[in-house]
């Protein structure tokens, strides 16, 4: 990486900050936040932005944390720490809202953020199940005239379980492949950037963004482009680029997929929580330096608000995974830390991210992402701004 010499902000906020940080009045087609469950409905109701999607983080929401008909995602994914957090995804630009064949859109004059849940009848492969539901989803989207799939959140229960003689993530592999395949001009070079995890329970649950224009299809140089991996991990490969980068007159975006401990196309350091975390961030580091280097206009000026989702397939691993984590994170992140089963069994951690780039933001907010891979001393939570020379 570029930034060795480079002194990064090491500002952190205290965690009730990292949560109330909406709203901002800047514009935006697209933002994501956390924010404490127990502050959305005040937020839902005073906010001046308006919103593209809710995910909630547990079972089932308690009936009144979602706003009518925006798309509102239930996901087994138990959170470690730290009061209930729910991922907000709002627009300044005016949102209206869709609903039909079973998907729940919300949409503005860029982007179209769209739900699908899909429970799997008894007797129906996974495969079949994931094939409509991809099928609905590029139907409907197309059809409100957001012609491009920029990002796909996969979530379905038993991920490693086999069934039918085949595990249940290489079918689901089988059906989104089939899908992309055959709808998706330019496959495999147009894939979305994804995650696939297993929840602990629910349907086959897909939320996406797709754009009226095409995103970047991003790889990652030190992974086998995951749309090409050998048929030993399954006979379909699994339909994802590593991250799609997104511009438009408000902003630009590089939505992260979800970034294990995988090298070439071989998962490393099995059941080594501690060095799983480090190849990821080092992973991380090379997409995000990859992007820089390919696309210039974006080097270095993310603005502060990264995002991230950790993924953690056994709680007793929670605590080292985190104090690693949160070492090396790039100044002002949220980071939210939740548990899931990542689609190797051998995997035991997965990191997610959204970097932003908003036009008018405020300069002085301006901070480089990139992960600290030399630092020795961990920043509390509750340290002062903190200015570290890394070399
Ligand atoms: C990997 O690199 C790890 O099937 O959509 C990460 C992100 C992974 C997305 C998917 C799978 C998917 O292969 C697993």
């Amino acid at each position: 990486m570029s930034q060795t010499k480079t002194d990064l902000c090491v500002e952190r906020p205290k965690p009730s900050e990292s949560v109330q940080t909406l709203p901002r009045s800047d514009t935006h087609a697209l933002r994501m936040e956390y924010v404490e469950t127990a502050r959305l409905k005040t937020l839902l109701t005073t906010s001046s932005c308006d919103f593209l999607g809710i995910v909630h983080h547990e079972r089932s929401p308690g009936g009144s944390n979602g706003l009518g008909a925006c798309p509102t995602v239930c996901l087994d994914l138990p959170q470690f720490s730290g009061p209930p957090i729910t991922e907000v995804w709002t627009s300044t630009l005016p949102v209206t809202y869709h609903q039909a064949d079973g998907i729940h859109c919300a949409m503005n004059e860029e982007v179209l953020f769209g739900a699908i849940q899909m429970e799997e009848p008894p007797g129906t492969r996974l495969d079949i199940v994931t094939y409509n539901a991809y099928h609905r989803l590029l139907a409907q989207a197309r059809a409100l005239g957001y012609m491009h799939l920029l990002r796909v959140w996969n979530y379905f229960p038993h991920i490693n379980r086999e069934s039918d003689g085949r595990e249940r993530y290489q079918q689901f592999c089988v059906g989104r492949h089939r899908a992309l395949a055959e709808s998706l001009s330019d496959f495999p070079r147009s894939l979305p950037a994804a995650t696939a995890v297993g929840t602990m329970s629910g349907p086959l649950n897909l939320h996406f963004l797709a754009a009226k224009q095409p995103g970047i299809h991003i790889e990652n140089p030190r992974q086998v482009h995951a749309y090409e991996y050998p048929s030993f991990y399954g006979p379909s490969s699994p339909s994802f680029a590593r991250a799609t980068l997104r511009s438009s007159s408000t902003g630009t975006h590089l939505l992260i997929s979800g970034t294990a401990s995988v090298v070439g196309h071989r998962s490393v350091h099995i059941c080594e929580p501690y060095k799983q975390i480090l190849e990821i961030i080092h992973n991380l580091n090379t997409l995000i330096g990859h992007t820089e280097r390919l696309h210039r206009g974006t080097g270095g000026r993310w603005s502060s608000g990264a995002v991230f989702k950790i993924y953690i397939r056994q709680s007793e691993h929670f605590a080292t995974i985190r104090n690693i984590f949160e070492e090396r994170l790039p100044s002002d992140a949220q980071v939210l830390y939740l548990q899931g089963e990542m689609s190797r069994r051998e995997l035991l951690a997965e990191v997610e991210g959204l970097l932003s780039q908003e036009k008018f933001q405020d300069v002085s907010r301006i901070r480089l992402p990139t992960f600290n891979r030399f630092r020795k001393h961990s920043v509390s939570r509750h340290a002062k701004p903190n200015h570290i020379r890394i070399v």
